[in-house]
């Protein structure tokens, strides 16, 4: 069953039992009504008290049944019997309560929560706007700013500052179920959220927030639709707010951007249901990284956010200080963002080191050290030496020959390739590189440790950047070959940017350095395809010291940290485009943009032909997660703007 009716007293409980999450399926919704009906019916019982089982309360509306007509009774329906019920509903919340479970909630006539519970509406983020009256009740338990980010931002709130807004009555400090009981028999009468007024006017503050949240939607429907659903339910009588509410929810539950972020959210959750990610897993608890870089420093902190031990490895004292300077930064200002409460529990997890001793104990190594297969090949017969012999040993190169550093070992099924991305504590998106010899219980190891970091790991196969890089570095060729062509690279990265990419590809590559895919490119001209179209601007701007902010001229000349355009670089281009006797040509933003989707799709079109990815949802997941493709495309393979 999966909502029942027990007692305690006068005391009616009505626990929703639908794992994993509770959602509020079409067998949650009877289930309900009936209860309602119940206890309406029975002159025993005087309060409600609403809760689930399990690790939440309901974290929302059925998402799988959205692709399918709506089956009665519908959710707002539901909300609005329990709002109407002579007799005080009381919710006792805990974990994500989320969508359709704060819209429940707050059909309650009281609230109380544990301190740890998030309370949002995030449907937004599925392309959606909350759909069971939400928009109308949120602005009436919390100031209108507060509902707009909620709603329009989809970002949760913690249960302390539900109570400061007076969305939730009261914290429960430890046993929920006995605080909310204790709530439902002090309860008088029901208090409906509809009925109170709207706590504050669309003012000028108001407006400044819609206008920001406007702004970063860029190409995203459900965030205007938002915006317009709270205007609506300061402005207009509840009635009309909810069902203008209904009908614009049942709309964009229909849109192709609605259908691309549902497909994206399970194909995010679908990554690693490989059978070989399913089978026993070796122990992951205590972890070494080698090299406290950028990367080392980052994947160090990513572990120990996440309650593991690290004992990070360097070259020699110095360095090691450096690299513990990074990871406290890190980790200092994860407490800043109020991802931690206190740092010292946290660092009392971290240890350097300099001798390669000191990973003896250690369950599982990433090495993080420069880019250089030399380096890296040392680094792994030096582990090999020292770690216990079922230690799994993985290497966060970017773009080297994982099977060739495998081979140094003596038992290679050990090595595997974890490409995190930079920040390596806050990006999601690990690629999990599987060499020919990996074992299968080390790739279920890597899989155990993506689900432990809260990333979203993604098997590849190896080749030359894997998926990610590999689909990048085709698109960044095509916007050289459009330089050469005749457009200028502010006219791509304008492009880009309008398209819904956080940047264009000569921000990027002023941002990360251009240096590093520089001394690739020089690695690989011997090898290089002598018939493939090669643009040497870039080089030409290298061999100049131009490697972007770090020297502040790149692609751009920066002025106070701002780019602008070039002389030095336009006349590099129209020198390249004169000696490879091409007449520059005048491009649409959508010439590009079909350019660059053009060479993306080929790239991953051959990535997937290969197996390097196991299927176009997994290169969506890929680039949404790693490159900032817009989230509302669903990504490049199913996009179709
Ligand atoms: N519907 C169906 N399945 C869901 C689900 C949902 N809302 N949320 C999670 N799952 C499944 C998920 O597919 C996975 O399944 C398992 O639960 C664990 O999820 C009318 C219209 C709650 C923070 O957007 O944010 O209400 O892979 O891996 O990391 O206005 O799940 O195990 O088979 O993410 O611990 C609004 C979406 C819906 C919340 C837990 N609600 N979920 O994170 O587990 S629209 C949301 C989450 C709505 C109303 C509107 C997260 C989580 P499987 P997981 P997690
Ligand atoms: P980095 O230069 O910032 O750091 C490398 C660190 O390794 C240095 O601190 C150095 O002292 C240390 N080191 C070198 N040899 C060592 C050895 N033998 N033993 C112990 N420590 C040693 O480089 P990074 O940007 O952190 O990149 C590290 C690796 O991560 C590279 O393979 C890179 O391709 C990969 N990567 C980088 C990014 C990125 O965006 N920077 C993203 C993904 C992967």
């Amino acid at each position: 069953m999966t909502v029942t009716i027990t007692s305690q007293g006068d005391v009616a409980i009505v626990t929703i039992d639908n794992p994993p999450v509770n959602a509020t399926s079409q067998a949650v919704r009877v289930g309900l009504m009936d209860a309602l009906t119940k206890t309406e019916r029975d002159s025993a019982v005087r309060a409600v008290v609403l809760t689930c089982a399990g690790r939440t309360f309901v974290a929302g509306a059925d998402v799988k049944e959205f692709d399918t007509e709506p089956v009665p009774p519908h959710l707002p329906d539901v909300v609005a019997a329990i709002e109407a019920a002579t007799k005080p509903w009381v919710a006792a919340l805990h974990g994500h309560v989320l969508g359709g479970g704060l819209e429940l909630a707050m059909g309650c006539h009281w609230r109380v929560a544990m301190p740890q519970a998030r309370l949002g509406l995030p449907e937004v983020t599925l392309g959606l706007i909350p759909g069971a009256g939400g928009t109308v009740r949120l602005p009436r338990l919390v100031p209108p700013q507060t509902a707009l980010k909620m709603i329009a931002g989809g970002k949760p709130i913690t249960a302390e500052a539900g109570l400061k807004f007076g969305l939730i009555d009261a914290l429960a400090e430890d046993d929920l179920r006995q605080t909310a009981i204790q709530f439902a028999k002090a309860a008088q009468e029901p208090r409906r959220s509809l009925s109170k007024p709207v706590t504050g006017a669309r003012d000028e503050n108001f407006a400044k927030v819609a206008a920001q949240l406007a702004a970063k939607a860029r190409g995203q429907q459900s965030v205007t639709a938002a915006i317009a659903a709270v205007e609506r339910a300061i402005d207009m009588a509840p009635e009309q707010a909810l069902a203008a509410e209904r009908t614009t929810f049942l709309g964009l539950k229909a849109s192709p951007q609605a259908k691309a972020l549902r497909r994206l959210f399970f194909a995010e959750r679908a990554t690693l249901n490989d059978p070989r990610c399913k089978g026993p897993a070796r122990p992951i608890d205590r972890v070494g990284v080698i090299g406290g870089g950028t990367m080392g420093a980052g994947i160090a902190a990513a572990c120990l956010l996440r309650g593991l031990t690290v004992t990070m490895v360097e070259r020699n004292a110095e360095s090691a200080a450096a690299g513990a300077a990074r990871l406290h930064a890190v980790v200092e200002s994860s407490a800043k963002r109020g991802i931690i409460v206190d740092t010292r529990p946290v660092l009392d997890r971290f240890e350097t080191a300099t001798d390669y001793a000191a990973l003896a104990d250690r369950d599982l190594v990433i090495e993080a050290v420069f880019e250089d297969i030399d380096v890296k090949c040392d680094v792994f017969r030096q582990l090999d030496a020292v770690l216990r012999p079922d230690a799994v040993i993985a290497t966060n190169t970017s773009y080297l020959d994982i099977n060739t550093i495998a081979a140094t070992l003596r038992d290679p099924s050990r090595a595997i390739g974890l490409h995190f991305f930079s920040p390596a504590h806050i990006m999601k998106l690990l690629e999990i590189a599987l060499p020919d010899q990996v074992s299968d219980d080390v790739v279920a190891t890597a899989a155990k440790l993506a689900k432990r970091l809260g990333k979203i790991g993604v098997l590849a196969g190896i080749c030359d950047g894997f998926i990610g890089n590999r689909i990048m570095s085709a698109y960044r060729r095509e916007a050289d070959y459009l330089l050469e062509d005749g457009a200028s690279p502010t006219q791509v990265d304008d492009a880009m940017r309008a398209y819904g990419l956080p940047m264009g590809v000569f921000e990027m590559q002023d941002l990360a350095g251009l240096d590093i895919a520089w001394a690739m490119r020089k690695r690989r001209a011997a090898t290089r395809d002598p018939t493939e179209r090669y643009v040497d601007i870039a080089d030409q701007l290298c061999a100049l010291g131009r490697f972007g902010q770090k020297t502040g001229k790149g692609w751009y000349d920066y002025d106070n940290g701002m780019p602008v355009p070039s002389k030095k670089v336009d006349e590099i281009i129209a020198k390249a485009r004169s000696s490879a006797k091409i007449t520059p040509r005048r491009f649409t933003a959508d010439d590009i943009m079909e350019r660059i989707l053009a060479a993306l799709r080929s790239e991953a079109a051959a990535v997937l032909a290969e197996g390097i990815a196991r299927s176009a949802d997994d290169i969506n997941v890929v680039m949404v997660n790693g490159y900032g493709f817009p989230r509302w495309t669903g990504g490049p393979i199913t996009s179709s703007g």
